[in-house]
């Protein structure tokens, strides 16, 4: 065996033109990959010479380095006692932070998930709150997917003997506990060091689903690998450009067991988070932010990671993934009822009424508003009614009480994705977090289905809600005061420090 690299030999190659980084004990021989690096040269070159992992390991899948570089770049492992530790300035605001982080209130004082969102705003980094809170635009559609499920409200039934309730379902014919799932985001160890496994460790818990994001910060395998037996997961895709490696991908993932393919399609590019920008123009020195291949790191963390999406992706690709694969596939980002039912029509086994949390196009209406239309022209045209087993409707975005998931049930939906919540929760406290942010809402179903007059889910009927108003998006409602200061204004340009 070749002898060790040590940490002397690394820290030769500092520049430009011979730069060797580590990660996780490995050295890396970068310099060819400046360029071509997503997130641009500047930050790799920071790191030159250096252990990167610390800086790696929140953004990038364990094995995004050795599966980009080609094998002969792989310069082996190195002695980390002679790696000199990459010196971390502690700001006064990371001070104030961690002082934060020892002042969150036990989780007994966690009483709604608006509270992790109120928590973790204060104990999060501002990059890592930037990018989970930024939403397109001026966010107007990212308040207004909460702010619909206002706009409904309840007609309970009464003296129904509801002693016992039951709000267990199945999503794709596979069984949840409540008719939700935790829906896929990006980047998860930004806000907490073990990222996804978070979620898929709760999800066993508590018997629900969780969806595996493409871009997770957990490697694929662990999160099924972490799974127990039996567990359910599904898979959120982002369809490369090159249809190989998303053929590789999605067959991967059947072979792992996944069941079910969530295709994402209302990302065929990125949209502006400018919170997540601004962060970019803080952090680095001014004009600093075009990378040296024209790489523009002012664009946000998740642009410059997503550049490998096909905006290609249309209606003709769905018979190649049928070639591919036999998992149930579902479009995930359908906005209007012409395309539910053009995937109804093409024999998808549903879709997710969404718009991205907000991330996408600023102006789409939210999924529960979609919701009604949906159910009404399907029905109309295909004489459909819903819940349907055989095509499913799923809603997201907004979502923080059990009430609301309920409110998409007596519409039609089989079950509701619920994301930044569950990051907001692991992001403040962990796994712990998460499993008490599920207890949650495990306890808001059953009193609130008591209170419907509801005994199970197929007892949430669309008579149980006045959702007359959905369309009209400037009715009065009664503020909302949990959400409301949990919102962070967005900020205009600043002038320069003198
Ligand atoms: O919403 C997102 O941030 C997202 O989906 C994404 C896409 C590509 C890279 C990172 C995040």
């Amino acid at each position: 065996m070749a002898p060790l690299l040590t940490g002397q030999e690394v820290a030769k190659h500092n520049t430009r033109e011979s730069c060797w980084i580590i990660v996780h004990g490995n050295v890396y021989d970068v310099t060819e990959f400046l360029d071509d690096h997503p997130g641009g040269s500047k930050i790799i070159l920071k790191y030159a010479g250096k252990d990167a992992t610390a800086e790696y390991e929140p953004i990038h899948p364990p094995d995004a380095i050795t599966a980009n570089l080609p094998k002969e770049k792989h310069l082996g492992p190195v002695d980390l006692s002679t790696v000199a530790k990459v010196e971390v300035r502690i700001t006064d605001e990371e001070k104030a932070r961690l002082k934060n982080v020892e002042a969150r209130p036990p989780l007994s004082e966690i009483l709604n998930l608006h509270d992790f969102e109120a928590i973790a705003r204060q104990v999060m980094t501002k990059n890592a709150w930037a990018y989970y809170s930024s939403a397109a635009d001026d966010e107007i559609t990212n308040r207004e997917n909460h702010a619909a499920y206002h706009r409904i409200w309840f007609r309970p039934r009464v003296m129904r003997d509801v002693t016992t309730v039951d709000f267990s379902t199945h999503i794709l014919g596979h069984p949840t506990k409540m008719p939700i799932y935790i829906t896929a985001a990006a980047l998860g160890k930004l806000g907490h060091p073990d990222g996804e496994l978070n979620l898929t460790k709760a999800a066993a818990k508590h018997g629900v689903i969780q969806m595996i994001p493409t871009l997770a910060s957990c490697a694929f395998d662990e999160m099924v690998d972490a799974a127990v037996p039996g567990q359910v997961q599904f898979y959120q895709l982002y369809v490369n450009k090159d249809r190989n490696i998303t053929k590789k991908l999605v067959q991967h993932a059947e072979a792992r067991g996944i069941k079910g393919l969530f295709i994402t399609v209302d990302a065929p590019q990125l949209g502006r988070r400018e919170k997540d920008m601004r962060m970019k123009f803080t952090d680095d020195e001014p004009h600093a932010q075009k990378g040296d291949a024209g790489v523009d790191r002012s664009q946000g963390a998740a642009r410059a990671i997503s550049t490998f999406i096909d905006p290609g992706l249309s209606w003709k690709d769905l018979d190649w993934f049928r070639s591919i694969t036999r998992m149930p596939l579902i479009l995930k980002g359908v906005q209007c009822w012409e395309d539910a039912l053009e995937a109804y029509d093409r024999g998808l086994a549903g879709v997710v009424l969404s718009n991205h949390g907000g991330r996408q196009l600023d102006f789409a209406r939210s999924g529960i508003e979609v919701l009604v239309e949906v159910t009404r022209e399907l029905k109309a045209r295909r004489g459909l009614s819903f819940p349907n087993e055989k095509f499913q409707l799923f809603v997201d975005g907004g979502v923080r009480r059990a009430t609301d998931v309920i409110k998409a049930v007596a519409l039609g939906a089989t079950a509701v994705g619920i994301g930044r919540p569950f990051l907001y929760a692991f992001s403040s406290y962990g796994y712990e977090g998460v499993d008490h942010a599920l207890n949650i809402l495990h306890e808001e179903f059953t009193m609130n289905m008591r209170l419907i007059g509801a005994r199970n889910l197929g007892e949430i009927v669309p008579e149980m809600v006045d959702a007359s108003n959905i369309g009209s998006h400037i009715v009065s409602v009664p503020g909302d005061e949990l959400y409301n200061s949990n919102y962070v204004d967005m900020q205009h340009a600043k002038l320069r420090k003198a």
